[in-house]
């Protein structure tokens, strides 16, 4: 078992750079933000606006149509499409984000199975997206998948995944859950918390170093997923995805702890703090 590394703003600084001046919004990445379903409609907000907030050109949301009036309101830079229109829309698209507020139903679960066997890009799949593939058996399609996989379990959502693989990790820590995740999803995973890891499948890990309690509240979870398919849709390495957008998210969560305090702090707050991080960097 390797020593984990450290992702430090020195790393950050040296993969996020300032934009081209003559760069457009069709650069600059079109995210497909799968997420969101009757009652959770604010998952679908949170994470994209997360991702409008990394810099993402365009961010489209397939949700329900009864949610399109609250998604349009909440996140007005965003367009909507049906659901059923995910896979043709997802063609169209640079990086997925899937599973936020989805539900986890058998629908979504057919959804998830016919993402994974048709896109090649980036998918970063969390909360219900990754609970569809323990519920409903999706481990051969998340391990055949010719797209880049990045996971974004937090301690719960592994536990259940690898529960499914037949693990059983009372006892084990951190580092070693998050190894198990990549070995039984051949995914890059990311395993949240406090000192959120990043395990990567040539077998190195890295802690990161930003970040607070301030975090643990509703929503922030959906906040990074939309972070993280941002920087996939900018033309960023899975790797750099994942350590980048956990480093720059942490940092988000300092900004508002800095300006707002830990306790009342909000997963809305961390998005929108979110283009601060971003420039304190740049
Ligand atoms: P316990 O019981 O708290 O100790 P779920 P969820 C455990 C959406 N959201 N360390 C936890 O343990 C999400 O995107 C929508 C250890 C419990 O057993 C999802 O789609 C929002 N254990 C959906 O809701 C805002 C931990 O995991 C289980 C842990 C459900 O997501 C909120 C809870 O996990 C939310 O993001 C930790 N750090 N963290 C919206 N506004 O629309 C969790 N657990 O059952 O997957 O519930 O994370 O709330
Ligand atoms: P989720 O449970 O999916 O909403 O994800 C919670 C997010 O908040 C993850 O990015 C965690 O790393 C972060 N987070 C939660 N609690 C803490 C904490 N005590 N310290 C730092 N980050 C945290
Ligand atoms: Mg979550």
């Amino acid at each position: 078992m390797k020593k984990p590394g450290l992702i430090t703003r020195e790393y950050v600084n040296t993969v996020i750079k300032e934009r081209p001046r003559d760069i457009h919004k069709g650069d600059c990445g079109k995210v497909l933000v799968i997420a969101g379903s009757v009652g959770m409609a604010g998952a679908a907000v949170l994470c994209a606006r997360g991702a409008l907030r990394a810099g993402a050109g365009l961010v489209r949301i397939s949700a329900p149509e009864e949610l399109y009036s609250i998604l349009q309101v909440g996140v007005p830079e965003a367009t909507c499409v049906p659901r059923e229109r995910s896979l043709p829309e997802l063609a169209a698209c640079d990086a997925a984000a899937v599973g936020p507020g989805l539900g986890d139903d058998e629908t979504n679960a057919g959804l998830i199975r016919g993402i994974l066997e048709n896109y090649d890009k980036t998918i970063v799949l969390d909360a219900d997206g990754i609970n569809a593939i323990s519920r409903f058996d999706l481990g051969k399609s998340l391990k055949a998948t010719k797209a880049q996989v990045i996971l974004t379990p937090h301690p719960g959502e592994a536990a259940r995944f690898l529960r499914y693989c037949g693990e059983d990790i009372s006892g084990a820590d951190r580092l070693r859950v998050a190894e198990l995740l990549v070995r039984h999803s051949g995914a890059i995973c990311v395993l949240k918390g406090s000192k959120t890891l990043v395990a990567t499948r040539d077998g190195n890990s890295y802690i990161n170093t930003t970040g607070n309690p301030g975090m643990a509240t509703g929503g922030s979870g959906d906040v990074l997923t939309g972070i993280i398919a941002a920087l996939a849709g900018q033309g960023h390495s899975p790797e750099t995805c994942a350590k980048a957008g956990v480093f720059l998210h942490g940092m988000a969560g300092d900004l508002c702890a800095e300006s707002l305090g830990e306790t009342g702090m909000t997963s809305l707050d961390l998005a929108n703090m979110t283009a601060l991080a971003f420039k304190n960097i740049i």
